[in-house]
């Protein structure tokens, strides 16, 4: 049965109409920051591949632009798939994969193509043309295939030459391949960048298979691929990602990275090898086990830099719930189209590496504050919870209101005092979408701190989004870890006795914060109590301690606008 999606997200990008998943291309060009995605413009499930745009000043007012890339080419007639920018001479290049035949099994027939501006002095970048030199990557090492062979990244400039890394199926595994160009036109292999045979992904496969033989493997044939890879520098380590698609994108397909201390100049000699010639681990330890970029239902995110050289993630966040299928939740068919669109992007995230934990950390950016509503906003100042206070404190107010259920909560838990040794604590958020109801979504901080000479520390800590309780059909566990259960934190970036959780509502999505970003949960919640007033309450329980809680809460700005004022900009 289709099921219903809710509210429509007002201040995450969506598409105007139609199917959208993965982030594209995104650039910051003469001052404008753009997001191009994946889109099918004239159904809203999965189907013929365009390029949707929007562009935006600051990262979070958008503005609708016409589709940038249209499958219009021979080999590109059956979609325009994922790509990335590289600014090469001052031209934005866009290098993306094109589609242009479909084979029984739905397999399709993949290479890479380019794309650049028809008019440079355009900020907005609204016309793009494709070179006759097109496509520009067409061929594949041996053993890899033309049928899995997508989604390039930004070009690194290394050795001499631009490099890029584009996903494929090699020798039956999830494999990064590595191309150089002088020019942007004329590209060749130069090796394996790494591949799955040399990384574990612990827990992603239902039944512990995974590599050339396990049964956890892409359209059941035996073999897996990775979809959008990234190669970025952040901070002292190299960041390899990719997007692990299990059992047709359903739940449980994640985007995976490791960090490396390899010196980036080993990536300009790779020699095709099984594993790759890339050492995963920092500061000499050999690390093969991959993390989640995220927990819950994001997909096929990527990086890229802005201007000020900041290093930024969006990724795409899918229609999902109890009742879809692998099928339907890859295509989409599994939903109703009342709501005119499927598939929506995180909000810009800054991506930070964090010595102290070795692990990199992603927080919306600065400018995520801008949506907040001002005159819609409620604090709590120092309240103070003794003992326990499961149900919570309702901190929405009255002066938070909004026909639309569109938050950003901020908030601050100390644990004080109580017993002499190791104590269990329990803090976060319960949103209760609709007047009188249970239903809602329950945010933990669990735990235990230790208490010592009335010094109190975290000493372990986990999150968990807990949809038990969610409107059906998103009363399912997950949204949290792998197995719907907590997500571990490491201890090492906690070492106090503060706790911070932060939640942006936006109507049926929400993205989860703690400790800054060590900790990330995004999930999607379908409720149709749109016109009734939510709840936001804050619990926390601390044995025979107590809990200090401050934060905020407030109401949140739709980020569309109908045009950009390009002179307030300069
Ligand atoms: N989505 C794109 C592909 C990519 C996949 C097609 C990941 O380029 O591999 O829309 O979601």
């Amino acid at each position: 049965p289709k099921q219903a999606q809710g509210q429509r997200p007002q201040f995450h990008i969506t598409p105007g109409f139609g199917w959208s998943n993965d982030p594209n291309g995104m650039l910051q060009y003469k001052g404008i920051h753009h997001v191009f995605f994946q889109h099918t413009i004239n159904d809203t499930v999965f189907g013929r591949q365009h390029w949707g745009h929007v562009a935006s000043t600051d990262l979070v007012y958008w503005t609708r632009l016409p589709t940038a890339l249209y499958p219009d080419q021979s080999y590109d007639t059956n979609g325009v798939f994922s790509g990335s920018a590289s600014i090469y001479q001052g031209v934005p290049y866009q290098l993306y994969t094109g589609v242009s035949r479909f084979y029984e099994l739905g397999f399709y027939y993949q290479v890479q193509a380019v794309a650049v501006p028809a008019n440079l002095s355009d900020p907005m970048l609204v016309d793009w043309v494709k070179p006759a030199s097109n496509p520009v990557v067409a061929g594949v090492p041996v053993g890899a295939t033309n049928l899995q062979f997508r989604d390039p990244n930004t070009a690194w400039y290394q050795d001499g030459a631009w490099r890029i890394a584009v996903g494929t199926q090699l020798n039956c595994s999830g494999t990064a391949l590595l191309y150089s160009t002088q020019d942007f036109q004329n590209w060749t292999y130069t090796g394996v960048l790494a591949s799955q045979t040399g990384l574990k992904p612990d827990g992603v496969c239902a039944d512990g298979g995974e590599g050339p033989t396990g049964s956890c493997n892409q359209f059941g044939s035996g073999c897996r691929m990775w979809e959008c890879v990234d190669v970025i520098q952040v901070g002292p380590v190299m960041v390899i990602k990719w997007s692990d698609e299990v059992h047709g994108r359903d739940p449980f397909s994640r985007d995976w990275y490791v960090l490396s201390s390899t010196n980036a100049s080993v990536l300009g000699n790779m020699t095709a090898s099984a594993e790759g010639s890339f050492r995963p681990g920092v500061n000499g330890s050999l690390n093969y086990s991959p993390r989640a970029v995220d927990y819950g239902t994001v997909y096929a995110s990527k990086f890229w830099r802005d201007a000020s050289q900041r290093q930024l993630w969006i990724g795409w966040t899918f229609e999902t719930s109890a009742g879809c299928s692998p099928a339907q939740c890859s295509t989409g068919t599994g939903f109703t189209d009342a709501q005119g669109y499927q598939g929506a992007q995180t909000l810009a995230r800054l991506v930070t590496y964090d010595p102290e934990i070795e692990e990199l950390v992603f927080y919306p950016t600065e400018e995520s504050q801008l949506l907040r509503n001002l005159q819609q906003s409620n604090r709590l100042d120092e309240l103070l919870v003794s003992g326990a206070d499961p149900e919570g404190m309702s901190i929405l107010g009255k002066h938070v209101s909004s026909t639309q259920h569109m938050y950003d909560v901020d908030i601050a838990f100390k644990l004080l005092g109580g017993a002499e040794g190791l104590q269990p604590f329990s803090v976060g958020l319960i949103l209760l979408m609709g007047a009188d109801t249970d239903e809602g979504v329950r945010i933990h901080l669990n735990g235990t701190a230790a208490t010592f000479s009335g010094q109190t520390k975290v000493t372990s800590l986990s999150i968990l989004v807990d949809r038990r309780d969610a409107p059906a059909p998103s009363n399912t566990s997950y949204g949290g870890g792998f197995d719907g259960g907590p997500v571990s934190l490491p201890e090492e970036g906690v070492s106090s006795n503060e706790l911070q959780l932060r939640a942006l509502i936006d109507n049926s999505l929400l993205e989860v914060f703690a400790q800054g970003g060590r900790g990330r949960v995004t999930s999607r919640v379908y409720s149709l109590a749109v016109d009734e007033q939510w709840d936001v309450r804050a619990f926390g329980s601390f044995g025979s301690g107590s809990i200090e809680i401050t934060g905020a809460i407030w109401g949140m700005d739709s980020c569309w606008k109908d045009s950009i004022e390009l002179e307030s900009h300069r």
